[in-house]
């Protein structure tokens, strides 16, 4: 979430007198302000930092801020949702529709007023708040606060797709809770809620790297994906997420393996099949099916 008070705002302008205006007009917010004045500081600003909002001059010494926009636009390692807002003292309809036209949120014409500009910039972050919002909504498990499914088959596509182009393998790992039915009936549907809430708090807790992810795909079922890591690593992962769970020390004293409540997960990699997401999926199902034949409470791969 943006917070209002913490937003960062990007000035660009090669006009230092213009710069002062932006930011005398925006002192009085506890905005955190950014400035450059050109396109290659705007596009290092961009990389380095989690811009929301950028105000943009259309005409740069090196370059034109339409140009500029389109490159920020097409550049996905830049933060998705970001605002830009075009402001320019050339006035043209023409210009104004290209530029909305090529993904900027609003066009403003300079000299602007003091309280136009905050209005509309208050426009903007009020937007970006209710994407993030739905954003969250759509990829967050309510229950567990992990990803979804939607979040997980994103993810997967997205480490498949790295992991081919830089030669790196990616383990999936399928997880089941063991006889929870049996925990939900005997227990009952809250503290079987309140179940897999600490089962998801011992995966978070074990997926220490930015490479590793972690998703809830069903109703006690999570997936893991480890970025540049074989299934023989991923194997001594697993083992160790088994035995931060069984550490977790949740009484089921109907499960038919353990008093504890236990999981069997099931492993694939890239090096033994393809990066094909539905092949990967696959093999790793097939190998949660033999770690529950084999007995449960167990890692298979
Ligand atoms: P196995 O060891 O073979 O995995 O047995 P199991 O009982 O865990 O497997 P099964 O797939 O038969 O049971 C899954 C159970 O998970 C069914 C349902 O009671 C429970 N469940 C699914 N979604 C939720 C949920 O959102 N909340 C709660 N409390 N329980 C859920
Ligand atoms: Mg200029
Ligand atoms: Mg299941
Ligand atoms: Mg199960």
């Amino acid at each position: 979430m943006i917070n209002k008070n913490s937003a960062k705002i990007l000035i660009v302008d090669d006009d230092p007198n213009q710069i002062q205006v932006v930011i005398s007009h925006l002192q009085h917010f506890d905005y955190e302000l950014f400035i450059a004045k050109n396109s290659a500081d705007t596009c290092k600003v961009l990389a380095n930092q989690h811009i929301d909002l950028v105000l943009l001059d259309i005409n740069l010494p090196d370059g034109n801020g339409i140009d500029l926009c389109r490159e920020i636009r097409s550049n996905h390692e830049f933060n998705d949702n970001l605002s830009i807002v075009f402001m320019t003292s050339h006035h043209s309809n023409e210009q104004e529709a290209k530029g909305l036209s090529i993904g900027a949120n609003d066009y403003i014409y300079k000299p602007v007023n003091a309280d136009v500009l905050a209005a509309r910039i208050n426009v903007q972050l009020q937007q970006l708040r209710k994407t993030k919002l739905l954003s969250h909504y759509a990829n967050v498990d309510a229950l567990t606060e992990l990803g979804n499914r939607r979040a997980f088959d994103n993810q997967l596509q997205l480490e498949l797709k790295r992991g081919e182009r830089e030669g790196v393998p990616v383990s999936l790992l399928t997880l089941d809770i063991d006889f929870f039915k049996a925990y939900n009936d005997n227990y009952g549907h809250p503290q079987g809620d309140t179940c897999l809430r600490d089962v998801a708090a011992a995966i978070k807790s074990e997926c220490r790297r930015p490479s590793d992810f972690a998703f809830r795909v069903g109703g006690e079922e999570f997936s893991i994906i480890l970025y540049n890591t074989p299934a023989s690593g991923a194997l001594l992962f697993a083992d160790k997420l088994r035995v931060a769970l069984i550490d977790k020390a949740i009484p089921h004293e109907y499960s038919e393996v353990s008093n504890l409540v236990t999981m069997s997960v099931g492993i694939s990699d890239t090096l033994s099949g393809s990066y094909n997401i539905v092949e990967l999926i696959a093999s790793a199902d097939d190998m949660l099916y033999k770690a529950k034949q084999s007995g449960r409470n167990n890692a298979m791969s």
